[in-house]
């Protein structure tokens, strides 16, 4: 998508602070951190949000939350935790319309969100 603001950190056209990267995934840190650790996980694939997927894209899912967790864990966030959050459409806070799960760490977040 030419307008997407991840595509345009995917290609490389907007700088990001990367800390994975491989065919299919891609993560960064979150320009406006809400915790210690807070980065993105984004399918390369442009998908607008967690409702247009189906069941063909359950691995792709899976393997996203795989990563995120994996991540997470070598973010620092193995012993106390984290917060895996996927925002979609303007009820849900969602932003950037490109699917991307926020990986939230480092502190006691609260509940319920706002
Ligand atoms: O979250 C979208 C998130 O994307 C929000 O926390 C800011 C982040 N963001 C926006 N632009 C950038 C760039 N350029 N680099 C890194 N992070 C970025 P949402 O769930 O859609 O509200």
């Amino acid at each position: 998508m030419d307008d997407c603001i991840f595509c345009k950190i995917i290609k490389g056209e907007i700088p990001s602070k990367k800390i994975y990267e491989d065919d299919e995934f891609l993560a960064f840190h979150d320009i406006t951190p809400q915790a210690p650790v807070h980065f993105l996980v984004i399918p390369k694939r442009h998908i607008k949000n967690i409702m247009e997927t189906e069941s063909a894209d359950s691995g792709l899912l899976g393997r996203l939350l795989v990563k995120a967790q994996e991540l997470a864990q070598a973010q620092g966030c193995s012993e106390k935790g984290a917060r895996f959050v996927i925002n979609c459409k303007a009820h849900g806070g969602q932003t950037v319309d490109h699917l991307h799960c926020h990986v939230l760490g480092g502190r006691t977040l609260h509940w319920p969100p706002g």
